[in-house]
């Protein structure tokens, strides 16, 4: 048709723009009926995540942090902008073109949806659906565009019907946004599963931890409080929409390596006895001085005495657990069965596990990294050998076991702090958890070591503060370094290591300026 070359250059990204938010709200509403995560936003996100290089992970968190997860998803939405305008553009040229782009568009979603590790062939409903809502939504804004009046020769005038073009994009625009208010309601509406886990009764441990001791908790403004509450607990995971896992129907199966499989009902765990663990996590991705570390009371069944009933086979060394959205997680089986808390914990400090932190069950082992040990939303173990199966995380180039590193940090004062001269306290947190801290120093401008008062520590399961409180600060610019030494008598070490392939090492040192 020769009047759409006269449409102004407006038109082509309005109306692909238009469809392309129509296409995305109708598949946000029957991802509310299907499930969250086939949303394709979310399921090309996850896809990508699986699929980025190594490096990828460590890169997202130092840069971004814990938005790591909304800066993918904010980059997917620009791109869709970006492609959306141009298919509007073709569209107005030849409608088939159009079509085929947003086609291309639904192939792009529907292969993403349907191989993720937990896909159902019902994942490629919100994505189809999608496509059909925004093919017809571009046929119905292209139409009504070129019903506009003939051009004149001058070239002037409306060679499209604007008015006819502005009311079917507003039009979109409304299907858009209904749809998508309705599918936001869907898919945040973990009402059934929020009310399960409200509901909850959670037995009480066999035998009670005592209280946290007092002398646990040094009470320093600016210092890591000895238990970390669940809302300001770090979060690290794949997951672009949490799991939405009932308890009603969650199970935990056992098999593999073992004499007995099991399946394990959550009324079945809840049943066995119940453990109290006091213990610190943290992540092989926190750098030195990072915070992806923190302490928490769990309560769970001992996964120890799970295990003992399945009967782990001899030459089984792995349990390879696998969570309810694919993300498995390679465990050794020795430091589970040695007598430490393994847990498969449902409660944290109190309540029941959070939902960004694993509901209705994680795993928890004190001494490991939490991508070889702390599988949320845990539904499967596979008793196996390190020699057969691969976790997650090790072909993305981490090391296949994760034993934490001892480490400590300085909270205070922060890096790059302007201080006032005179008595100043240096504070932070140290762990080398299942082996313990014995001892903390600080040194000042390379000088001395001195030694930090250490707090008490319940077990040698948790981190444990430190203070310095008799730094006399004098003007000027100040380097504060920290080393710990753990309970078998190591030192740490200077050398710098990155986190990659199994947890940083190196003295946290923290600049200062006193005034
Ligand atoms: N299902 C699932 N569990 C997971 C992960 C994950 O990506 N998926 N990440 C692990 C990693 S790398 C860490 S450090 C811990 C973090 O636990 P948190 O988010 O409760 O702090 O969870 C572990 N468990
Ligand atoms: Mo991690």
């Amino acid at each position: 048709m020769e009047s759409n070359r006269r449409a102004p250059g407006w038109a082509g990204p309005l109306i692909g723009l238009v469809s392309c938010a129509a296409a995305l709200g109708v598949s946000l509403a029957a991802a509310g009926l299907v499930r969250a995560s086939a949303f394709p936003v979310v399921a090309v996100g996850d896809a990508a995540v699986d699929l980025a290089p190594a490096g990828a992970k460590e890169f997202a968190i130092r840069v971004f942090g814990e938005n790591d997860k909304n800066v993918l998803v904010a980059g997917i939405l620009v791109v869709l902008a970006a492609i959306a305008a141009a298919i509007g553009t073709l569209a107005l040229r030849d409608l088939r073109y159009g079509t085929a782009g947003l086609a291309a568009f639904g192939v792009v979603g529907v292969s993403a949806a349907l191989t993720r590790p937990d896909a159902g062939v019902l994942d490629a409903v919100p994505t189809l659906a999608g496509m059909v809502a925004g093919i017809v939504t571009l046929r119905l804004l292209t139409g009504r565009a070129l019903r506009g009046p003939a051009p004149t020769t001058s070239g002037e005038g409306a060679a499209i019907d604007r008015r006819g073009l502005l009311i079917g994009a507003a039009g979109g625009l409304a299907l858009a946004g209904v749809s998508g208010v309705i599918g936001q309601a869907l898919t945040s509406g973990r009402s059934a599963v929020s009310a399960a886990r409200a509901s909850l009764r959670l037995p009480g441990p066999a035998t009670p931890l005592p209280p946290i001791p007092a002398g646990a908790d040094l009470r320093i403004k600016g210092l890591s409080p000895f238990v970390t509450p669940n809302a300001d607990f770090y979060r690290v995971d794949t997951a672009l929409v949490l799991p939405q896992v009932d308890p009603r129907s969650w199970t935990l199966r056992i098999h593999g390596m073992v004499d007995r499989p099991v399946e394990l009902t959550f009324a079945d765990l809840l049943k066995r006895p119940v453990v109290e663990a006091d213990v610190t996590l943290c992540c092989v991705s926190n750098d030195v001085g990072g915070p992806y570390v923190g302490n928490a009371r769990w309560l769970g069944a001992d996964l120890a005495g799970v295990l003992r009933d399945a009967g782990v086979h001899r030459d089984a060394d792995m349990l390879l657990s696998t969570s309810a959205d694919g993300w498995t997680c390679g465990t050794p089986v020795d430091v589970v069965l040695d007598g430490r808390d393994a847990l498969l914990a449902f409660a944290m400090n109190g309540e029941a596990l959070p939902f960004a932190h694993g509901f209705p069950v994680r795993q928890v082992v004190p001494g490991l990294y939490g991508y070889v040990s702390a599988t949320k939303w845990v539904t499967d173990i596979k008793v196996t050998r390190f020699d057969r199966d691969e976790a997650y995380w090790t072909p993305r180039g981490w090391a296949p076991k994760g034993p934490v590193k001892t480490e400590s940090r300085i909270d205070l004062p922060r890096d790059g702090a302007d201080l006032p001269a005179g008595r100043t306290v240096i504070a932070g947190v140290a762990w080398a958890q299942h082996k313990g801290i014995d001892a903390v120093e600080v040194r000042i401008d390379r000088g001395p070591w001195r030694q930090a008062r250490l707090a008490q520590a319940p077990t040698a399961d948790t981190w444990r503060q430190w203070v310095v409180d008799d730094w006399d600060a004098t003007p000027g610019e100040h380097t504060i370094e920290v080393r710990a030494t753990d309970a078998t008598g190591y030192t740490q070490t200077a050398e710098r290591a990155p986190v990659g392939p199994d947890g940083a090492t190196g003295w946290h040192t923290v600049d200062v300026r006193v005034t």
